[in-house]
């Protein structure tokens, strides 16, 4: 059990390490200490080697594209799988900050076809007002044909390397599965948008003795948004990071934003990638701010083969000043409503999305049920490599994108 995990600055089950004060696990090692090399690749597999790619490249980035739309992650029934738009790709590795070397592949030596992939972003985390400076390591992904050949540790311990010779040691990292072990385990939640189109995929059923009429009512979505909008842009920047970080303090686990690029980079809209709003009051001072992402799923049927292609919005960032506000009137979680409807107006309506995701993170609680989010089978574990901390229950900002 747990054979690579066992070896590694983590958490372990079993071991309650209740001794242990918040703070890195390992703190024995030096950047003199890394080997230059990279991890070695042929005890593994044979005939095939390290690269780096460059997602500013098309051509490179259509090869991760393929890898992912062909390998990436599956629903516990592999009957979807994800499917990253390019956009959405080049967004999510390649933040300001990120590092040449940290989008790592390898190839087979001869045809030279990308096989597997991982990559880091950096990341800066407060974790109980504890300033991190880390990396978030995403896109882990094996070809089918190379699966259970211990790759992903090699993957793994690579990807640890180049991170470590910037002197960075530590990392979040979040799965589905069950690894030593998660600081905290949040769940999907799914609205239906798209009712009709969600059944014929069957995504989701009709409960037994409930018409599809009662159904398709339950799922209704405004047409016409409750507050008003206008797309986050850079003019809004100061006071949406001010606001930003205000409602963050409410979380035990935050991601925050050094500088203005990274905050533009995360939060500018993009086609097709990612919708952001601020409302104004009447004196036009920003009140919110709200955004989502959409990530296509691909519906699979014999053999792997994608019959169907399902728009689904996810919910990421967001903030109101009623998150800290004394006033009784104006409570956070009617606002939130609010806000959490006129994205679903705009998902449908704007983007035709099919489906709005969240997960159990931030103040979705207050929604959730409301909004008539069902909760889904997905789990979403979060995990800090080489730090310690308590176990977090709720609290947690999202700052995944998947
Ligand atoms: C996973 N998702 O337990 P043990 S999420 C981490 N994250 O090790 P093999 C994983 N570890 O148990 P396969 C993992 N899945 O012996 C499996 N493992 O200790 C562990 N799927 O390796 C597993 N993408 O190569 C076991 O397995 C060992 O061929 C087995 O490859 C696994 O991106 C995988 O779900 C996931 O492509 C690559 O199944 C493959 O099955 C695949 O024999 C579909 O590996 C896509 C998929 C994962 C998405 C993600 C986050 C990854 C985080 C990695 C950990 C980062 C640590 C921090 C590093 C930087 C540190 C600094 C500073
Ligand atoms: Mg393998």
């Amino acid at each position: 059990e747990f054979l690579f995990w066992k070896t590694q600055p983590v958490p372990q089950f079993g071991k309650e390490q209740i001794a242990l004060k918040q703070g890195p696990i390992d703190t024995t090692k030096n950047v003199a200490d890394i080997s230059r090399e990279p991890v070695n690749l042929s005890r593994n597999i044979e005939g095939f080697e390290w690269c780096t790619l460059d997602s500013s490249d098309d051509a490179q980035l259509e090869e991760i594209y393929t890898l992912l739309n062909e390998n990436y992650v599956e629903d516990l029934s592999s009957t979807m799988r994800f499917d990253y738009s390019k956009e959405f790709l080049r967004w999510a590795i390649s933040p300001p900050g990120t590092k040449d070397d940290w989008q790592v592949g390898i190839r087979a030596i001869v045809s030279k076809k990308l096989v597997a992939f991982i990559s880091a972003v950096p990341l800066h985390l407060k974790i109980n007002n504890a300033e991190v400076n880390s990396v978030e390591i995403n896109f882990l992904c094996v070809h089918k044909k190379l699966r259970s050949k211990r790759l992903a540790p090699v993957l793994i311990k690579e990807i640890t390397r180049r991170v470590n010779l910037y002197d960075i040691w530590q990392a979040l990292y979040t799965a589905g599965v069950v690894l030593p072990k998660p600081i905290t385990t949040t769940r999907y939640t799914h609205r239906p948008l798209n009712w009709n189109k969600l059944y014929d995929v069957g995504f989701v059923a009709d409960p037994e003795g409930v018409s599809e009429e009662t159904m398709k009512s339950k799922y209704v979505v405004n047409k016409k948004q409750n507050l008003k909008y206008v797309p986050f842009s850079e003019e809004y920047y100061e006071e949406t990071a001010i606001l930003f970080e205000q409602h963050h303090q409410r979380y035990k686990l935050q991601h925050i934003f050094k500088t203005k690029e990274e905050f533009l980079h995360q939060f500018l809209p993009r086609k097709n990638v990612l919708r952001s709003f601020v409302t104004l009051n009447d004196e036009g001072k920003v009140t919110d701010f709200i955004s989502y992402y959409i990530l296509p799923f691909n519906v699979l049927g014999d053999e792997d083969k994608v019959v169907e292609n399902l728009k689904v919005a996810y919910l990421f960032h967001y903030c109101s000043d009623c998150a800290t506000t004394l006033d009784e009137d104006r409570s956070l979680s009617a606002r939130l409503r609010l806000l959490i409807q006129d994205m679903l107006t705009d998902a449908y309506y704007g983007e035709k999305c099919d489906l709005f995701n969240c997960l159990t993170t931030q103040d979705n609680g207050l929604f959730i049920e409301k909004e008539n989010f069902g909760m889904g089978s997905g789990f979403l574990n979060f995990y800090l490599f080489n730090y310690f901390t308590e176990k977090i229950n709720g609290g947690v900002s999202k700052i995944t994108k998947d």
